[in-house]
This record gives C-alpha cells, sequence and structure tokens, in this order.
C-alpha cells in the first residue's frame, strides 16, 4: 500500500493492537517504539531482499567492510529519514496524540565501539548504502557494549552497558548462516601428494551465528547489511562443556567489547575476538562467493575486504588458510588472490595503539594461522632480500623479536594502506611507514574521513535545516556539497538572523537538558564552548582545563579583560577503565566544576559541565547547540577527528592546531573563519629530534602558568590532592609530553581572540555560515565515493529505479 499519513496511522493502531492488543493511550513509549520499529523494518525488508538479489544478478564485486567496532547509536530516526517517511510519520503520530521525539528517545544507543574509528565504520556503512554501493559490514555483536559512565564523587565509575536486555528490533539471527570457528589446540601437515593437509588436534570448535542488521540507503532503495556474529557452543561440542566455567568461556569470546581506545589490551580473549570475527566472515563470504560459480582465481574481481586498522588484520593469513588448505590453491595464486582483495586503513601513529601480538599468544589462539603469518614473512624477507638494506628488511618484516606486527601483515598482505587526512597520510609516507612508502609507494594513499549529514544535521539539527532550506533551497540534503550555495548569503541579514536563531533554541533545548541532567543552570547568553571526544592526554582536555583555571582565577582577583565573554564549558568523555592518568583529569574537571559552579561570585560568568555517559545520542544533542568547537590535540597526534566535522556542520566556530583535518577544515573557511593557535608538527618534530623541551622551565619561568599549576596542588581547587598532584608531576617532573605548557600562552591569546570576536555578533554569525557552507566537504558519502573508486573498485547498480517505501 502507498504510504500516507492516514493509512500508516491505521496501520500503526493496528500493528499496536496486534502486537500488545493496547490502544495508543494505553500504551508506553517503549510499546510505541517497538511498534513503530516493527513496521519500519516490515517495510523496507523486501527491498533488502532485492537488494542483495540484484548484487547476485548482475555478479557486483562486494565490498565487506571488517571493524571490531560499530557505533551507529540509534536507528529509528536515520531509518525513517532514510525511508522519506519521516516528516510524515511525526505528523501522523502528532494526530495520534504521540511525540515521535519521545519515543525514539527509549532506544538504547548501539555502542559497539569506544569512538572515532568505530563511529566512522556505521558512517560509512550508511554512506555505502546511500550511495547505492555494494558495500556490507562484518563485526561482533557484543552483548554489552561500551560501558556506561557515571560520576560518583567526581570519579569515573563504570557500569554494564546492557543494551539488549529490551530487545533489538532491527537485527535478524540467522541461524542457517552460521560457521563453525576453530580455535586453540595443536596443528601439523600431512602430505597428501598435491597439497599439504593441515591436522588438528585438541581445537576449540564454536559455532557462529550472524545478526543481520539493515543499513537502509537514503531514498534509494538500497539496503545492505551490517553482520555482527554471536558466539555458541555447537551442539554436535555440547559434550565437552561440562562446567559453568567451559560455557562461559564461549560467552565471554562476545560479551564485551574492549574499552580501551588506544592500546591493545594484551589479552588473549581480544585476540580471539579478533580472530572469532575475522574467521566467521571469511568462511561466510567464501560461502557466498561459491554461488557465483566462478574460479577461486577470481575472487579478487568480485570481493574485497576492507582492514578497518589492524584488529582485523587476520585476515590476511585467514583468506590464505581458506584458498590453500581448503581449496588447495597454490601458495602464489592465493596470495595473488589475497593481496588483490584485501585493502587497510591506518587510524593512528600512536606506537602504542599499533598493535604487536607476542607469536607465543598468537600460536595458543590460532596455530595453523601463526604458521601461515610466519610464511608469509618468509616469503617477504627472501623476496626482499639484495633488494633492499637488511635492517630495512628486519624494519618492515612481519614477525620481529617473536612479535607479529599486525600493521606489517596489513600492508603487505594487501594492495592499499590509507590515512585518514592529508597530514596523517604525510607522517605515514615520511615517517611511520617510511620504509613500506619506499617499497609499495603505489600503495599509499590518503581518504580524510567524513560524517554523515543525514545524523548530524538533518536529524540532529531540524531547526538550522529548515533554515536552511529556506535560504538556499533543499538540495543540499542530498548532495551537502551544495551547502556552499549559502555563501551567497554571508551578507544577508535575515539569513544570518535566523541561523542565530536557530542556535539560540538549540541553546535552550541544550540548557533544559543540562539542567535536567546536572541541575546545573546554564546562560544562553554565554558562548558554548563544547570538547567531546575520548578522555587522552594527546587530545589535551587538560590545555582546556588550565584555560578554565585561568579564567576562574582572574575573575576572583579582579582581572577580568573588558571584552570578557561568559562562557559555558561542555565536556563530554569517557576514559578506559585501566587509564589511570585520564581518569585524574576527569576527576579535576569534575572538582574545579564544582567549585566554578558553586561560587557566587562567578555567577553566569562561567559554568562548567560535565555530561555523563558520552555517546552518538548525547552528542546529537550537544553538537547543534555549540558555539565553540575544541580541537586542541598536539599536532601530528590526532590523525583525523570527526567531532570536528560534525561541529562546523553546526555552525561552531573552531578553535584548533594545525593537526589532523582541523588543516582541511582550515583550508576550506580560510584562517579568518577558525581560531589556529599552538605547535605546528614540525616544531614538535624539530623538538623531538633535538630533545630541548623542558617543560619545567616554563612553569618556573612563566607566572600564569605556575599560579594555573599550583592551584591544582596548593588545595585552591578542593578534593582531587592526589589527582592534582599527578597531574602537577605529569607536566613539571616528567616533562609533560604532550606541550601542554608549551602551547599555554597561545592558546589563552586565541581564547581572548574567540571573545573579542563574539562582541561582534553579526560578524561571528558571519563565520558561523561559512563554517556550515564548507561543513559538506567532508561527507562521508563522497570519502566512500573515493574509497569505492580507488581502492575497492565498486560501482552502484545501473539504472536502479525505486519508489518511495510502501506500507
Ligand atoms: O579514529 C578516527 C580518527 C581519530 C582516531 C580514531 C581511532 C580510534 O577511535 C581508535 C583507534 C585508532 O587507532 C584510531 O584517533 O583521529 O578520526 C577515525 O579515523
Amino acid at each position: 500500500m502507498d504510504f500516507n499519513k492516514e493509512v500508516f496511522k491505521e496501520k500503526f493502531k493496528n500493528r499496536l493492537d496486534e502486537k500488545y492488543a493496547l490502544d495508543v493511550k494505553d500504551a508506553t513509549p517503549q510499546e510505541l517504539y517497538l511498534t513503530l520499529s516493527s513496521i519500519v523494518r516490515s517495510s523496507y525488508s523486501r527491498y533488502w531482499r532485492k537488494t542483495w538479489k540484484k548484487y547476485m544478478e548482475d555478479g557486483k564485486k562486494q565490498i565487506y567492510y571488517f571493524s571490531i567496532e560499530f557505533l551507529p547509536g540509534r536507528l529509528l530516526m536515520s531509518n525513517l529519514l532514510n525511508m522519506g517517511w519521516l516528516e510524515t510519520v511525526r505528523d501522523a503520530l502528532k494526530d495520534l496524540d504521540i511525540d515521535l521525539d519521545e519515543i525514539a528517545e527509549v532506544e538504547k544507543d548501539m555502542a559497539l565501539g569506544n569512538g572515532g574509528l568505530g563511529r566512522l565504520a556505521s558512517a560509512f556503512m550508511d554512506s555505502l548504502a546511500s550511495d547505492g554501493l555494494p558495500g556490507n559490514g562484518n563485526g561482533i555483536r557484543y552483548r554489552y557494549g561500551l560501558f556506561k559512565q557515571k560520576f560518583i564523587d567526581g570519579y569515573q565509575i563504570e557500569l554494564p552497558n546492557e543494551w539488549l536486555d529490551s530487545g533489538n528490533p532491527w537485527e535478524i539471527r540467522r541461524e542457517s548462516k552460521s560457521v563453525t570457528v576453530r580455535l586453540g589446540g595443536k596443528v601439523y601437515l600431512v602430505d597428501r601428494g598435491n597439497y599439504l593437509e593441515p591436522v588438528y588436534e585438541d581445537a576449540q570448535l564454536i559455532k557462529a551465528v550472524p545478526y543481520d542488521t539493515a543499513i537502509v540507503g537514503y531514498k534509494n532503495g538500497t539496503v545492505n547489511t551490517m553482520r555482527l556474529w554471536d558466539a555458541e557452543i555447537p551442539s554436535s561440542e555440547e559434550a565437552k562443556y561440562r562446567t559453568i566455567e567451559q560455557r562461559r568461556e564461549v560467552e565471554d569470546l562476545v560479551s564485551v567489547l574492549y574499552p580501551d581506545d588506544s592500546k591493545e589490551s594484551g589479552r588473549i580473549l581480544r585476540l580471539k575476538q579478533e580472530y572469532f570475527f575475522v574467521s566467521a566472515g571469511i568462511q561466510s563470504i567464501v560461502r557466498h562467493f561459491k554461488k557465483y560459480n566462478k574460479s577461486m582465481n577470481k575472487i579478487g574481481e568480485y570481493i574485497g575486504i576492507h582492514i578497518n586498522d589492524t584488529h582485523p588484520a587476520m585476515s590476511v593469513a585467514e583468506l590464505m588458510r581458506i584458498l590453500v588448505d581448503e581449496e588447495h590453491m597454490s601458495w602464489d595464486d592465493a596470495w595473488k588472490q589475497t593481496v588483490a582483495v584485501m585493502s587497510y586503513t591506518n587510524h593512528t601513529i600512536m606506537a602504542e595503539a599499533l598493535e604487536k601480538w607476542p607469536v607465543h599468544i598468537m600460536q595458543q589462539v590460532q596455530p595453523r594461522i601463526l604458521q601461515i603469518i610466519q610464511e608469509i614473512d618468509r616469503r617477504f624477507v627472501e623476496e626482499k632480500q639484495g633488494k633492499y638494506a637488511r635492517d630495512m628488511i628486519e624494519r618492515t618484516r612481519i614477525i620481529k623479536d617473536n612479535q607479529v606486527r599486525m600493521a606489517n601483515l596489513s600492508i603487505i598482505g594487501s594492495h592499499s594502506t590509507n590515512g585518514v587526512a592529508k597530514l596523517h597520510t604525510e607522517l605515514l609516507k615520511d615517517d611511520v611507514l617510511h620504509d613500506f612508502y619506499v617499497m609499495y609507494p603505489e600503495r599509499f594513499n590518503n581518504k580524510t574521513n567524513g560524517i554523515t549529514d543525514r545524523r548530524w544535521l538533518q536529524i540532529a539539527n531540524p531547526e538550522l535545516s529548515k533554515v536552511l532550506d529556506k535560504a538556499i533551497g533543499t538540495e543540499w540534503r542530498q548532495d551537502p556539497t551544495k551547502l556552499q550555495k549559502l555563501l551567497k548569503h554571508q551578507n544577508d541579514n535575515k539569513v544570518l538572523n535566523q541561523i542565530a536563531n536557530a542556535k539560540l533554541k538549540n541553546k535552550e533545548r541544550l540548557a533544559k537538558f543540562i539542567e535536567k541532567e546536572t541541575g546545573i543552570k546554564v546562560s544562553t547568553d554565554a558562548i558554548f564552548d563544547v570538547q567531546i571526544k575520548r578522555l587522552h592526554a594527546y587530545k589535551r582536555q587538560l590545555l582546556k582545563l588550565m584555560h578554565i583555571v585561568k579564567l576562574y582565577l582572574d575573575i576572583k582577583q579582579g582581572k577580568v579583560a573588558s571584552d570578557f565573554q561568559p562562557r559555558v564549558f561542555i565536556f563530554g568523555a569517557k576514559a578506559a577503565p585501566s587509564y589511570y592518568y585520564a581518569k585524574a583529569i576527569i576527576k579535576c574537571i569534575n572538582e574545579v566544576a564544582n567549585m566554578v559552579n558553586n561560587d557566587p561570585e562567578i555567577g553566569d560568568k562561567l559554568k562548567v559541565v560535565f555530561l555523563e555517559d558520552y555517546r552518538v545520542s548525547l552528542a546529537e544533542k550537544i553538537i547543534p547547540a555549540a558555539n565553540i568547537s575544541e580541537q586542541i590535540s598536539l599536532a601530528s597526534k590526532e590523525a583525523s577527528g570527526t567531532s570536528n566535522m560534525k561541529l562546523m556542520l553546526n555552525g561552531a566556530l573552531t578553535v584548533a592546531t594545525l593537526d589532523g583535518a582541523n588543516i582541511e577544515i582550515k583550508d576550506y573557511v580560510g584562517e579568518d573563519n577558525i581560531f589556529i593557535f599552538g605547535l605546528t608538527k614540525d616544531e614538535v618534530y624539530d623538538y623531538y629530534n633535538n630533545g630541548n623541551y623542558h617543560s619545567y622551565d616554563y612553569y618556573n619561568n612563566h607566572e600564569e602558568i605556575r599560579r594555573v599549576l599550583n592551584a591544582f596542588v596548593d588545595g585552591t581547587i578542593p578534593n582531587c590532592q592526589a589527582e592534582g598532584q599527578e597531574i602537577f608531576d605529569s607536566l613539571t617532573k616528567y616533562n609533560d609530553e604532550y606541550f601542554v605548557l608549551r602551547d599555554f600562552e597561545s592558546y589563552v591569546n586565541i581564547q581572548e581572540m574567540v571573545d573579542r570576536t563574539y562582541s561582534n555578533k553579526r560578524h561571528w554569525n558571519q563565520m558561523s555560515l561559512v563554517n556550515i557552507a564548507y561543513g559538506g566537504m567532508f561527507s562521508s558519502d563522497d570519502t566512500i565515493k573515493r574509497y569505492a573508486e580507488d581502492i575497492w573498485n565498486i560501482s552502484p547498480l545501473k539504472d536502479e529505479k525505486h519508489g518511495t517505501y510502501s506500507l
């Protein structure tokens, strides 16, 4: 039936009756949410079926994005938007006295990721479908997502996130697509004449069961799949699992997402997780490929597997295992196909985040995979001998000092390695992966990250969206680069005022939320100054905190500048549970917040709000209300950043170091429309090369720095003696690894410039407009098109005409 408001209302009432035997007025928001999502799902399912069938019929090459993290957030609103239903459903529900926003709040975030990496994976899922491209996700269905964060006495407490407890209406369990994954045990090879057969002993068999979630493209009828794997005991193995502990071991495999965003945890379970989803994914892909009836020697023409950071790096060896051991291909033929199938994205240069696994652990997790990696390594060394210097081969080979270097495996076993912003890719080529760049220059390329404007503008910011529609038409909703049409309105007072009004309304909404959540009353006249991202030393939340303490002390000492502007500082950040330094920073931010917010002398001049449990759905509330976007990592450390893009798209002005994608933002908006400060990457590297940074001198020689730092240890900031001391020591005694003191003065100066600029509202609004206009240049739809063309060689279905989704 065609979709319209009246038909939908009838359908909704009927479905509620069928599911719960209830009238609208008697149903809870949860029941209403589940009713609505069930209608949505039953309406896209036929397109889902059609999409994958069509890919098969047309013999399309498909790409599988392997990621240990996905962070889709909530799906109801984005499905409604992408189906073209959002406004009609909102209206229809209003007629039934239901507020769509209220029932959307019932949905728990799907938080199967830590931060940028996982969110990017989900943006890419959305964009693949919206570009009509044959691309699917492959990951783990964690029983508990990223921990729920609470503050108790200012300390971060981690609670389990039981996101599946009230059911997940979006997933389908596909028992018939299960595969068996083998872990542990021993392996030896038996010569069968024309091939070597691996014989396994004492391996643990795990049943991998896929749960599929539809990824609905934006108004194009394409519905792709994100496949997440659950682990179960195979029925044939039941007898071996006699104790609760044994059974729990299987459950544990998929029970938690490792909440550490930056370091490999070093735990064997993590490596098992990595192998589990890689093996399950590749087995199911190969099984599917066989339906194409093509030779395995052509698999590279039909299948692409993307290794998102090094966690799925064992894909290289697993595909080799299947091609050689099971399909009996020659090593050379299998290798050719593997390199053609695989591609890899590097997301960081931080040494501690580049995974290395001890050989004995790899042996324990999957001995055959270790054997294959050893053989890849042996052949690599053999091939490079004579062509490159011995030490260069040692630096690039996969196994060194009894460690398997996963980045090396990913680069050697794939045809493409990309960084995630221009600067980051340059650093990979010139420095971190330079040897590989010399060996394989053609494999390196840049793909600057992107965001989905649908979630971050259309859904999160309907106020601004309406203003844009009026000013420049609705084309931007399909093609965000069209936001540049706004530039024509830079001197149009009407548009400037409308943009400012939309911001004000969003600030009012956030202010209400802040009061409800924290009891803190904030004034919407103040600058809303936002830093939202994982808590990490290199991201320098501490620099922001020092600035706040400086302003506080200034006001207390009567030193306020004439153009001082009131500010509300808003933080959102989780720290890895074992990252004690990051947790000390959280505690200090919370104590500074207490001190500032409860001081009557400060009043509305400063407020500090640290919202608990930062997550996608919270970001959707904060970002539209932001005036300032803090992107203040030490230059060279933030590979790209993506909150920088979301915030600019919503009209916030960026205070930034020349790091990650900030540089590209600056290049678009121009230096006059961004606040740049701090060391450049070259200056940072000069310090590294010369070893001449002495942070203690900054403390000693700069009164301002001394005044602020002393407040952390002399009792000025109450209740954080130990944490304050830890921070103080890290910045003085331990030489301030991320140059916080070095950049402090420059940061304070740029913040004064922010104040001066804000005092001229018209000018501020003009700058804000320019940022919105160029925000569309960072659409993940465009990023993914470049992956599709340059790396994956995939294309959309031709001549596919889809109507709107019917009921
Ligand atoms: O990936 C984002 C980048 C960001 C980078 C982040 C990231 C993780 O979230 C986790 C692990 C990792 O190696 C990198 O820190 O700069 O924007 C997406 O590329």
